[in-house]
């Protein structure tokens, strides 16, 4: 097959640039890495990678083996470029305004070795206009070529947005599976990043404008979080009622037409915490469920501090001791070792702080302690910390937590914020 795309240069090797760089290489496609970081230049070029995600070291090892891999912090000509790298907040940014400082830096350190007939996709999540913008930036830098913001269908460049959508820890199969939103800056632009994406995806891939592409991905996590926000209320909402949250949740779902989501600690990871932000502070006077969903999840972690603050005053006051405390899961979601973000290390965080000494931690999914909670709480097994525990904090649903491991023949005071221990009988 002849291919219009000799080359692929994947612009950001994180956790979205990297394994997208392994599933065209694994292709026989010819993919280059470019990354700012020397460390993770050389960790790629040898074989191995920083990420931990399912099936990713064995596949760089054998993609760069073959040569169909290599990584580089000097960028060079390719055909096609795909910008994945982070956008955050502003640091400074009280609003949550967007942070695009990483796209352009990418965006500029390509814009020197495009040619004629090349194309850019920025998969990075953005706010609506990024993908003008990030045109507008190559237009700067080069102004021997052409864009289709001012030359459309003849430009030279192609340029599109195609939001990546996956799913971590299911990172390369969802890759290949998902369906993609292709959104062109004109129809030639996401008719060619179709043609990109089609030589590895085998969902549907679907041809939009790149305004409407960028809202779909804010749209996508921003339903999420509603939906999330809505079954932390219910939480909040059950315990002034005194009913079981869970039950009523499964019982209300037997509705045909009902699927409510798990209440849990708060919303964690770097995704549907920060993107229904991009849309509030685009549309603040309109964006008023999805800041509110916000609001509720981020409220969460205070509430359920306050539960186990509760739990600590009520062992104090009835045995005159301290209690010690045991804290299940550290990760910001179930079976994953990503503390990115996460409500549960917030909330360890706090308890190992207010009660010093006292905070046990059992994360099966970590081998250390990350920085906030190194000698101020222990990282224990679930055995050593409910031999000695007197109150259990519940934080992530992580499946080697489904079993019930309270002892009968002694109390606990439980803080169950997943519903795994109290109020899933049978
Ligand atoms: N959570 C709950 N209750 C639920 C479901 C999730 O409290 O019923 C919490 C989780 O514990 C976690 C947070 O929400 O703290 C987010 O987890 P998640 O599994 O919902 O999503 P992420 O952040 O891992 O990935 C999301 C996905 N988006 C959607 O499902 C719409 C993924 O497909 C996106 O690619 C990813 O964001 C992204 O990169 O944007």
């Amino acid at each position: 097959m002849n291919s219009p795309f000799g080359t692929v240069c994947l612009v950001g090797l994180g956790y979205i640039g990297l394994p997208t760089a392994v599933v065209f290489a694994l292709r026989g496609i010819h993919v280059v890495g470019l990354d700012v970081d020397r460390a993770i230049v050389e960790t790629v070029n040898r074989g191995e990678t920083h990420i931990v995600e399912p099936g990713l070291e064995d596949a760089v090892r054998r993609t760069v083996a073959a040569g169909h891999l290599r990584a580089t912090a000097v960028p060079e000509q390719a055909d096609a470029f795909l910008i994945a790298v982070p956008t955050p907040f502003l640091s400074n940014s009280e609003g949550h305004d967007p942070d695009l400082s990483y796209v352009e830096a990418a965006t500029r350190s390509i814009a020197g070795v495009l040619k004629k007939g090349d194309l850019v996709v920025l998969e990075s999540t953005s706010p609506v206009g990024a993908t003008e913008q990030m045109a507008a930036w190559l237009a700067q830098e080069r102004p021997d070529l052409t864009f289709p913001q001012t030359h459309g269908e003849e430009a030279d460049i192609r340029i599109a947005h195609c939001p990546e959508r996956i799913l971590p820890g299911h990172a390369l199969a969802e890759l290949v599976s998902n369906d993609r939103i292709i959104g062109g800056m004109t129809d030639a632009c996401a008719t060619k990043a179709r043609k990109l994406y089609k030589l590895v995806v085998e969902g549907d891939c679907i041809e939009t404008d790149c305004r409407t592409a960028e809202m779909a991905k804010l749209t996508e996590n921003s339903f999420r979080d509603v939906n999330i926000a809505f079954a932390n209320e219910l939480s909040l909402i059950c315990e002034r009622l005194r009913i079981n949250v869970w039950e009523l949740i499964r019982l209300a779902n037997r509705h045909p037409r009902v699927n409510i989501l798990q209440p849990g600690p708060g919303v964690g990871g770097h995704c549907i915490a920060v993107d229904p932000w991009f849309i509030v502070s685009q549309a603040p006077e309109e964006a008023r469920l999805i800041r509110t969903a916000r609001e509720v999840n981020d409220g969460k972690p205070e509430w359920v501090l306050a539960k186990v603050h509760q739990a600590v005053a009520e062992h104090t006051a009835k045995t005159g001791k301290s209690p010690r405390i045991a804290c299940f899961g550290l990760a910001f979601k179930p079976n994953i070792d990503d503390l990115r973000e996460s409500p549960a290390l917030t909330i360890v965080t706090r308890l190992a702080g207010a009660y010093p000494g006292l905070v046990d931690v059992v994360e099966p999914h970590i081998d250390t302690l990350p920085a906030s909670l190194k000698g101020k709480a222990c990282l224990i097994s679930s055995t050593a910390a409910l031999a000695e525990a007197d109150v259990a904090v519940l934080l992530v649903d992580h499946d080697a937590f489904k079993v019930n491991p309270l002892p009968a023949n002694r109390s606990i005071q439980l803080v169950d914020t997943r519903g795994l221990w109290v109020g899933r009988p049978g």
